[in-house]
């Protein structure tokens, strides 16, 4: 991660545990090393096709959290399917599996959803090479320093295609890539200002940018993952040329690209729910009583299921609802893990599952209770005047008492 600071080991810039980014995991396979982020359901890690697509090694997964460094296994790899099919930089993502549940203490992201990031400040989070603005990447980041920076949104990668034409090499896919320049604050290395008139010198000398190593990286909004990291590029566009040093080093004047977490959820969230074990179909499937285990932790799941006819419109084909979870007698954090977010049902799709994960222990306890409550319906409703659902679940305790 190559930031403006003058001390890229500011510690201004870590990802410090404890600061909200203990899912952004360091991701190791096949020679090269990337980042990703831990996605809500606690088990797929979200990174970049262009890491994994070719790694005839096995992956692993490092976290950092408050308990140490742990390494975990991939005992799966989904790469989006439009990769391999549309031009490079394009859908260049993947979805990985952690072969046994990651720490508690580790961050679950959900995916930002809305259209509107243009123009937000965004942080960026990674391990990638270290440097600074008027460097470039100047060093490998061997201690594994999770960074965190900070930049702006400026456009869609596919509007930069068409103001340069023949000066950009690829083609990204309309809408499917936020494109962010590396801003000191300065007219002359404000990339997209002078190659395509977008003038804004963002957040001026506070901007980073991502480097090698920082690839499937998350960029957040709000909390959520909007973007992932994908490429970095200098470009030029006959005499003009922002780039400090004319050379490709994640250098102020140079832009990034990160794929497009809204354009992407549908594959995302399907492919998840696709690899939910024992998920139920129907209301006579879910089981409101859970046994509780004796460690790691394994699902309970809330089925949504729509009853009636959808209202959306053919300009709205989504059905959504916002849920929560909210503790009874058990407690978040301890009992099970606490999830918000967003369930979208796309065309074709009836119900969905919310999976809650449910943390084993081997300690005598009373069964508990707890909430999950949905609210904020697009395209249908809940009900004549029902604003709330709440659906109830109990962790059934399985442990022996001492004797
Ligand atoms: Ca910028
Ligand atoms: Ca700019
Ligand atoms: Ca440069
Ligand atoms: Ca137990």
């Amino acid at each position: 991660m190559v930031t403006t600071v003058t001390s890229y080991a500011d510690a201004r810039y870590r990802a410090s545990t404890g600061m909200g980014y203990d899912g952004v995991v360091r991701i190791s396979g096949g020679g090269q090393y990337g980042t990703g982020a831990l996605l809500f359901d606690g088990r797929a890690v979200l990174t970049a096709a262009h890491l994994v697509a070719g790694a005839t090694a096995s992956l692993s997964v490092a976290f950092q959290t408050g308990s140490g460094t742990q390494t975990y296994s991939v005992s799966h790899t989904v790469v989006n399917p439009n990769y391999l099919v549309w031009s490079s930089s394009n859908a260049d993502l993947a979805l990985v599996w952690l072969s046994q549940a990651p720490p508690l203490g580790a961050n679950r992201y959900d995916i930002y959803r809305d259209s509107n990031e243009m123009g937000q400040d965004f942080t960026l989070v990674g391990y990638g090479q270290l440097g600074t603005g008027a460097t470039g990447a100047v060093t490998s980041n061997t201690a594994a320093l999770r960074v965190q920076a900070h930049n702006t949104f400026d456009a869609d990668a596919a509007t930069l295609k068409s103001y340069l034409g023949p000066s950009m090499a690829w083609l990204p896919m309309l809408g499917t890539q936020l494109a962010a320049d590396f801003d000191n604050g300065t007219s002359t290395q404000d990339a997209l200002g002078r190659l395509v008139g977008l003038q804004n010198v963002g957040l001026g000398l506070n901007e980073g940018l991502i480097a090698h190593g920082d690839s499937g990286g998350p960029a957040f909004l709000a909390g959520k993952v909007a973007g992932v990291a994908s490429y970095t590029s200098s470009l030029s566009h006959g005499d003009i040329n922002p780039d400090l040093d004319a050379q490709h080093n994640s250098s102020f004047g140079e832009m990034a690209a990160w794929q497009r977490m809204s354009s992407f959820q549908q594959w995302i969230d399907q492919s998840m729910r696709a690899r939910y074990p024992n998920a139920p179909t129907r209301p006579d499937e879910v089981q409101k009583q859970v046994s509780e285990g004796h460690s790691g932790t394994s699902y309970t799941y809330f089925l949504v299921q729509i009853s009636g006819t959808r209202t959306s419109t053919s300009t709205s084909p989504l059905i959504s609802v916002d849920y929560a979870t909210r503790d009874g007698t058990a407690t978040a954090g301890s009992d099970y893990v606490a999830t918000a977010g967003r369930l979208n049902l796309y065309p074709g799709e009836g119900h969905a599952v919310v999976p809650v994960e449910i943390v084993g222990d081997t300690v005598r306890e009373a069964n508990e209770t707890f909430y999950l409550d949905v609210f904020s319906p697009v395209g249908g409703t809940l009900g004549a005047d029902v604003v709330k659902l709440t659906a109830v679940r109990t962790i059934l305790d399985d442990d022996l008492p001492l004797i």
